[in-house]
């Protein structure tokens, strides 16, 4: 099937959009929920979700409880009951029921007429209602939920060919997370996740509203396409006018045109600007953006519709020209390739949409704090709120982001394809305006999946040609038609490109090395392994201390316990922990302390590959670990727990993620310096090398160096010329202390020549000093005799530290602050180390 973009547009019956209108009728509130699976009917909110309502209800004591999934196995009904019309709204008139997201299969009905139905978590749903289906009183709306297991099953009855993977969620266009993944639970909500509303039929509205780069011209100026789609309740011609401002000036510009009362039409105008800001990622540049104000106008000058938001001017291209070796992967903006640094994101929790903007954010100020400029929204979880997007607009972090399909192979039958076409134009013109969006990809790990991960097993012939003939319609025509026609950013296919099995994955594509981890070979495999662009790598950690004690029903972190392996979701999860751990630490006296070592094993991982890949640069042009946050207090490969605690991992991101960052790091018997910088511009940093005993006096003088870093990786031999220090480090007995400042922080590694499995350090008791400032905020000085390794506070209220898992040298004096979320409390403070006693 070949898409054009017009007959594309046509498909377009419904579309999302925000309520802009004063005439919209709000129902979101409190519903009433109905269902045989209970003995009489509960309050539910809207937008919410059944398992929130039950939860409250008290039907459901606990997320991590295995009767939990049964709910899912019912049909319901939410009800809004006794609704009357304002002054101004005519029973008699013809209306539309807005329902921004429903979860997922449902019947909508009012006052005993059938509305429509859903089928799709990630769409707008807009239905007629006839005239004189709307009474002005004691309206009564229902939305009859089925049950995604019972609709599943009806799908699957009709399919063509097998379903390889998942079949069960592969035919329900719903968040794949929810039928449970291996950092998650197995919850399968349902419900109404977004807004409900009524609005007149004859409402003129925008679509796809975007203020489009199509060039720039030495930085200065540039040729800008305006593109809206207007769903006119109108007749006539009409007036679109722009207005493109920043602080500094204003431009505005007007296009008439003719539009049809219940057509679509697309507006579109061209024009230059000159003396631009260009939007830029925050690490090259500002982010700098325009707002942008769309009016609508009739012949009588009278607004139809107007729609205000922001825009960056930037180009962002997916360079994947081909090389001696196999082929680029390289995004390029505004003409420069840049390195990204960054993470995979998933939703920020099981009812995802229930959760506050301030929530959903933290992740990402977190993910800014550490200096990453990109993040892959990931197939397998939701296509973001718009606060999501704006944020990363703001703040210069680019979104690599996937259609929502994982790890599975889809139906191809036409009910599904149309669900999926309209899903994707919906999406792409819902996010078409995000100078941040640098990438649309297809999905996650379904062609790896099917190529590689014995899917094709007990298939006939025909049955595979049939799933890949699927695959080829969804991915490899209906949504690059849809990027290419309504976007102008780059498809890419699947990601990874190749399965790791593949010889070529790291000469071409972007690649998942899970060899580490799945395989358990060793971390060192990241430094041979270096693709054209790692989009996931990964190693699991325990959530922090303070989560497990306050979150956890055991308040333990006793891996056997039921309530705790109820946390881990990955098979093999404990005992890969357990192994690599045992490969370079000793083990752990205590489930805390084997929880908190688990940490310092992935950071060490984690920055390994991390180091490994940008040392590749320009080879390889990036590098997104798995994955940024968690959606519940769960075991996992986050950097971020559950709670928004910052594991080891995430503290030392930090320092590995700077744009410009230096490091020492063994390599054939030698120390090296390594040094890379991202900012595009030459960098000469002061910096200075200590060699000291475990004492913490300098053996050999400090060496103040300077070094000028470019574009390309500096790698440096250090030579030990002290012949004591070399013999005393060589043994475990002395340390390197490398530091330099970088944008007003300074900078630190301690480097010793053994793992801390074969090291002595002694037991040391650092002491804490607290202070606390009048604004809540806490200084905390920690003090040490004997060297403390890793050394980590924790704290009884949610709060950041400015710094933590830390090496404190003896008689050093370390000060760390702590800001509370809330200032009013008073925060008690814990301190562990490795040598601790
Ligand atoms: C990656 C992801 C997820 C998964 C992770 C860890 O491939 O795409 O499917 O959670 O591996 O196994």
């Amino acid at each position: 099937m070949k898409l054009t973009p017009l007959a594309l547009l046509l498909l377009t019956a419904c579309a999302f959009v925000a309520p802009v209108n004063a005439q919209t009728l709000d129902l979101d509130g409190q519903w009433r929920l109905e269902s045989d699976a209970l003995t009489e009917s509960i309050a539910a909110k809207v937008p919410g979700y059944i398992h929130e309502a039950l939860l409250t209800a008290g039907h459901i004591a606990d997320l991590n409880d295995e009767g939990i999934q049964t709910w899912s196995r019912h049909d319901y009904a939410y009800v809004f009951e006794g609704f009357g019309l304002p002054a101004g709204w005519s029973p008699s008139g013809a209306s539309v029921l807005v329902l921004e997201g429903v979860d997922t299969f449902a019947e909508v009905w009012l006052n005993g007429t059938k509305l429509g139905g859903c089928n799709n978590y990630f769409r707008t749903w807009r239905l007629p209602i006839e005239a004189g289906v709307l009474q002005a009183d004691g309206n009564r709306l229902e939305v009859r939920l089925r049950s995604p297991f019972a609709a599943g099953e009806a799908l699957l009855k009709k399919q063509a060919h097998p379903l390889p993977g998942e079949p069960i969620r592969a035919v329900a266009r719903k968040p794949q997370y929810h039928y449970g993944w291996d950092w998650g639970p197995k919850i399968t909500p349902m419900g109404i996740h977004g807004s409900v509303y009524l609005e007149p039929a004859d409402l003129t509205r925008f679509e796809g509203e975007e203020l489009r780069t199509v060039s720039i011209e030495n930085g200065q100026q540039a040729m800008l396409d305006v593109n809206a789609i207007v769903n006119s309740g109108y007749t006539g011609k009409v007036t679109l006018e722009i207005t493109i401002a920043d602080a500094e000036r204003k431009r505005s510009f007007a296009r008439e045109a003719i539009v049809s009362k219940g057509q679509r039409t697309e507006l579109n105008h061209r024009f230059e600007l000159d003396s631009i800001k260009l939007w830029w990622p925050h690490d090259l540049g500002l982010p700098h953006l325009y707002n942008v104000e769309l009016r609508l106008l009739d012949s009588t000058e009278a607004e139809l519709a107007r729609s205000a938001f922001k825009v960056g001017i930037r180009t962002v291209e997916l360079d994947t020209s081909p090389d001696d070796e196999g082929a680029h992967f390289r995004f390029v903006i505004n003409g420069k390739q840049h390195f990204m640094r960054g993470a995979n994101l998933i939703p920020a929790g099981i009812f995802e949409r229930s959760l506050s903007d301030e929530k959903v954010i933290q992740n990402l100020e977190a993910a800014r704090a550490v200096h990453m400029n990109m993040l892959r929204i990931w197939g397998g979880g939701v296509y973001e709120r718009d606060t999501v997007y704006a944020w990363c607009d703001a703040n210069g972090v680019l979104v690599w982001q996937d259609f929502m399909y994982a790890c599975a192979m889809y139906p191809g039958d036409d009910d599904f394809i149309a669900n999926a076409t309209q899903e994707a134009i919906e999406q792409v013109l819902r996010l078409r305006k995000h100078p941040s969006i640098a990438l649309w990809c297809g999905n996650n790990e379904n062609s790896e999946g099917w190529h590689r991960w014995g899917w094709q097993s007990g298939l006939s012939d025909s049955e595979k040609t049939a799933v890949w003939r699927s695959y080829r319609v969804l991915f490899k025509e209906v949504l690059p038609a849809v990027v290419h026609g309504f976007h102008n950013i780059h498809y890419w296919e699947s990601s990874p490109s190749l399965g790791r099995g593949d010889a070529l994955h790291t000469t071409r594509g972007d690649a998942h090395y899970w060899g580490v981890w799945h395989d358990a070979e060793p971390f060192s495999t990241f430094n041979q392994k270096v693709p054209r662009f790692m989009s996931e790598f990964g190693f699991q950690s325990m959530p922090d201390i303070e989560t497990i004690e306050a979150v956890w029903e055991s308040g333990s972190a006793d891996t056997s316990a039921a309530a705790v392996r109820g946390y881990q979701k990955h098979p093999r999860g404990f005992k890969l922990m357990n192994d690599y751990m045992l490969r370079s630490y000793s083990p752990a006296s205590s489930s805390h302390d084997w929880a908190y070592q688990t940490q310092l094993v992935q950071r060490d991982g984690i920055v390994m590959g991390i180091r490994a890949h940008r040392m590749g640069k320009p080879r390889c042009m990036g590098t997104l670990y798995w994955q940024l946050n968690d959606c519940w207090p769960g075991i996992s490969w986050s950097s971020i727990d559950g709670a928004g605690r910052w594991k080891a991992l995430h503290y030392a991101l930090k320092q590995a993620y700077a744009p410009v960052s230096v490091w020492l790091e063994h390599k054939d018997g030698k120390v090296r310096m390594c040094a890379v910088n991202d900012l595009g511009t030459p960098v000469t940093l002061p910096f200075t090398l200590r060699f000291l005993g475990m004492d913490g006096e300098n053996i050999t003088r400090p060496m103040p160096y300077s070094l000028t870093v470019d574009d390309s990786p500096i790698e440096q031999q250090i030579d030990i010329h002290d012949v004591q220090f070399a013999k005393l480090y060589a043994n475990g007995a002395a340390f390197f202390v490398l530091e330099y400042p970088f944008r007003g922080e300074v900078y630190r590694q301690v480097l010793f020549a053994r793992e801390p499995l074969a090291m002595e350090f002694g037991s040391a008791s650092p002491e804490m000093t607290i202070r606390k400032a009048p604004n809540g905020t806490y200084t905390i000085a920690v003090e040490t005799s004997v060297f403390a390794k890793d050394v980590v506070l924790g704290a009884s209220a949610e709060g950041a530290f400015s710094q933590n898992y830390i090496d404190i040298l003896p008689k050093e004096r370390l000060s760390i602050t702590f800001t509370p979320n809330s200032a009013e409390t008073d925060v008690k403070f814990s301190l562990r180390c490795l040598n601790c006693d």
